[in-house]
């Protein structure tokens, strides 16, 4: 049995209010972000994600990571231009900041500090997300203060000092994926994209799909958690390689054996890759960004292997679906988890079989779910 780690604390962090000079005073327009409500990837033990949004400039969030990791302020309304960032500690290195439900990049660049003012064209976002592609150590991020309108107001630039991490990653500029950085060996190659197809119907492969690094949408598809979304991609034999799954739709579903090779998730809407079909996959050097709750689901016998993974932020990377007992057998190797909040793998069948073999994690509670069932799960 595995103990279930319980990571989030609520204790009240012992924030130096070392910065509290720093308001913004002249030309004052209303924060939009006063009242919102906030959510992220993960938290350090003590800070939380509202802390972001509570007005006070001591206070802060901190993720457990210092890369692929997520604040984002939600609930806004009305169209916004500008975002002031009061980062405590001068860690974060590459960011990008993103209309959540778009995925489009509103700006991105490097450096944070006590006043960054990031202004961007007007855009009506309901969440607006601060991405930390990288950072020296875990950011403390105080407040993040969102502007409309006339543009003007405070929020001095503080330039781009104080990380010695940095990476020489160029800007890209193209909107959408961003630069990740992902461990060497692991993990997508399409880091940027080539273009982007955009399907009406879901695409049926059989034999081999070589995506060339372009971006896949669904038209129709929303990255919403609503089920039944059609895939971008049906696999029903062969393989499917080199392609970035655009955040629309239910990404990725299986029909029968197959290979899926170098495929990138800058943010995964429904779920990533779904069996339908009894099938025998083996997925390598994959990326993926924030599942809003399932990565990996099997509605179907299937029998898995995931090599050189970089998954970060998920609410389970695999769930046999839930009552079900098809059953299945997934294995993770060499590969790296980030951010899961409840269990790698969770399972309602006692014939199934997991195993994780030489897999790095951080921020992951359980590898397999303790209240599920399963036949066996292996840490090797
Ligand atoms: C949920 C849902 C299932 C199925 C699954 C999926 O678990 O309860 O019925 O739709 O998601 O395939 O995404
Ligand atoms: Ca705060
Ligand atoms: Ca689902």
């Amino acid at each position: 049995m595995i103990l279930f780690k319980r990571l989030l604390s609520v204790t009240t962090p012992i924030a130096a209010m070392l910065l509290m000079g720093n308001i913004d005073s002249a030309h004052a327009q209303s924060n939009m972000a006063q009242g919102a409500k906030a959510d992220g990837s993960s938290k350090a033990s003590g800070s939380s994600y509202g802390k972001v949004v509570d007005g006070n400039n001591g206070s802060y969030w901190q993720p457990k990571g210092s890369s692929g990791e997520r604040i984002s302020v939600k609930g806004l309304s009305g169209s916004s231009n500008r975002v002031v960032v009061r980062e405590l500690n001068n860690a974060t290195n590459r960011w990008r900041l993103v209309d959540h439900k778009s995925k489009k990049v509103l700006a991105s660049g490097s450096g944070l500090g006590s006043s960054k003012s990031i202004s961007y064209s007007s855009v009506n976002a309901q969440k607006i997300s601060l991405y930390i592609d990288s950072a020296s150590r875990a950011p403390q991020i105080a407040e993040i203060e969102v502007y409309g309108g006339g543009g003007g107001g405070g929020g001095d630039n503080s330039g781009s000092s104080g990380s010695s991490d940095d990476d020489d990653d160029d800007d890209g500029g193209n909107s959408g994926s961003g630069n990740i950085p992902t461990p060497s060996g692991i993990g997508s190659s399409c880091k940027s994209s080539k273009g982007t197809v955009t399907f009406s119907e879901t695409k049926k492969i059989n034999g081999t799909f070589d995506g060339g690094c372009k971006t896949y949408r669904i038209s129709g598809g929303d990255c919403s958690q609503k089920e039944g979304q059609k895939a971008i991609f049906r696999v029903e034999s062969g393989t499917l390689k080199n392609v970035i799954v655009g955040p629309t739709g239910d990404g990725i579903h299986i029909w029968g054996d197959s290979k899926i090779e170098n495929v990138y998730w800058p943010n995964v809407c429904e779920d990533a890759l779904t069996i339908k079909k009894p099938a025998k996959v083996t997925i390598t050097n994959i990326t993926g960004y924030d599942a809003s709750d399932k990565f990996f689901q099997a509605n179907a016998k299937a029998d898995v292997v995931v090599r050189r993974a970089y998954i970060s932020g998920a609410g389970k990377v695999l769930r046999e679906n839930g009552g079900k007992c098809y059953p299945v057998k997934w294995r993770i190797e060499d590969s790296e988890i980030r951010n899961v909040k409840e269990a790698i793998f969770r399972s309602d069948c006692n014939k199934s079989e997991f195993s994780i073999k030489n897999v790095k994690t951080s921020g992951v509670s359980q590898v397999c779910y303790s209240k599920g069932k399963y036949k066996s799960c292996k840490v090797e």
